[in-house]
């Protein structure tokens, strides 16, 4: 089923059209399109301070989406929170899920979330995915890998549990990356109690770092400390949903929900303390003050933090070459601000000059480059998968 009128219409329109419902529940139903170029494309495109590029609708039935990869073959897979791993090919809904996908925790933020490939897939196609994993009435955040046959689920494999379990719905993180070296990283929120982020002897508020079969690595920040976790890399976050590698310089970087102005960027360096909640640039959001410090010896200070918050989330390194001036640039999906901004940084990771891309575009959950160098939006409210397509201006 699709739509014939809807090839051509404007983005803030197509969206209106979208969220009144009707359009979005037929395309629910019908569960996938009939091919590439039925995708509907802005009318004319978005100009950028330095790229212009449509915008194409190539699913509109997503609920929360949260996590998206491309695997060799060109299957693009996409997390629902759900608990669903819906599969796309040549940009559109294959109608299939994923067999067997572990159970989730569904409580609040709770759920399935992210989902990276091993960089060496093609080799032993290991698939890593974070979720909330329900244990005793509660849930924890948990690092696992599969592999796939098909599209079975096989040999799935729990490499790490945070503890403790508690029964919050609040900050389960989590995104995952891979850097250079060999290490698997993954972050987890401090399920609503920021006590937790300072706390060394519990996994919340954290990023971790491990070898990519779940090992501790020796020469992590706090594998020596007696009562410490020793998968800790940094500490002191309040809710990491978007983190990236850098690989061209080596550096990693995250997006932190922060309390009411104090959404934040980091560079995440090793055995840093990042200051939640003794130091922050926000206030609760019923306006009382959390601290009334700002900055504190041993403790760091984002490269950007963001007054009013954007409610920061998915996190690109894009390293294509398929919009002009974009290369380098970081990406960041903003859920409450409803746009991605554009992050121009130094080669010494300071930030240099921002942008709001597409303004209204919904809360925008992840920010995706696929092999062939293009940008894919996952949103939610209405829960889309958007590509944007490079305009000659
Ligand atoms: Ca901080």
């Amino acid at each position: 089923m699709r739509f014939p009128c809807m090839n051509i219409i404007h983005l803030p329109a197509l969206l209106s059209l979208l969220i009144a419902g009707g359009l979005s529940a037929g395309c629910v139903d019908s569960g996938q399109r009939d091919g590439k170029d039925n995708a509907e494309r802005t009318a004319s495109p978005v100009d950028s301070e330095k790229a212009s590029f449509y915008v194409d609708t190539l699913y509109t039935g997503l609920e929360n989406p949260w996590g998206m990869t491309w695997l060799p073959d060109g299957r693009l897979l996409v997390t629902e929170r759900a608990g669903e791993i819906l599969v796309f090919k040549n940009d559109q809904y294959t109608g299939k899920k994923l067999k067997d996908v572990p159970a989730t925790y569904q409580n609040g933020q709770g759920g399935l979330l992210d989902i990276q490939l091993h960089p060496d897939y093609a080799d032993n196609g290991w698939i890593y995915v974070t979720y909330a994993k329900p244990e005793n009435g509660g849930g924890r955040t948990v690092l696992a890998r599969f592999q796939l046959n098909s599209d079975q689920i096989t040999n799935l494999e729990v490499l790490y549990r945070t503890d403790p379990v508690t029964s919050s719905g609040a900050h389960f993180g989590s995104r995952i990356i891979f850097d250079a070296h060999g290490y698997v990283y993954f972050s987890t929120g401090e399920r609503g109690t920021g006590e937790n982020a300072q706390n060394l002897t519990n996994d919340m508020g954290k990023i971790h770092r491990l070898h990519d079969d779940g090992r501790i690595p020796q020469d992590n920040p706090f594998a020596s400390h007696p009562n410490a976790k020793h998968s800790i890399w940094s500490y002191g976050h309040r809710n990491v949903q978007g983190l990236v590698y850098d690989g061209v310089n080596d550096v990693i970087y995250a997006t932190e929900h922060g309390p009411r102005g104090g959404d934040e960027l980091n560079v995440v360096e090793k055995g840093r303390n990042y200051g939640w909640p003794v130091i922050t640039y926000g206030i609760n959001y019923d306006g009382s003050i959390i601290s009334d410090l700002t900055q504190k010896s041993g403790m760091e200070q984002p490269i950007h933090y963001w007054v009013p918050s954007i409610g920061p989330c998915g996190l690109l390194f894009y390293t294509g070459d398929r919009y002009p001036g974009w290369e380098h640039n970081l990406f960041v999906g903003a859920l409450a601000g409803m746009h991605v901004a554009r992050i121009e940084v130094s080669n010494n990771n300071e930030y240099r000059h921002g942008e709001k891309l597409l303004p209204d575009i919904g809360r925008v959950r992840q920010v995706g480059q696929s092999p062939d160098g293009y940008i894919y939006l996952l949103t939610e409210g209405p829960g889309l998968l958007l590509k944007l397509i490079p305009a000659k201006r």
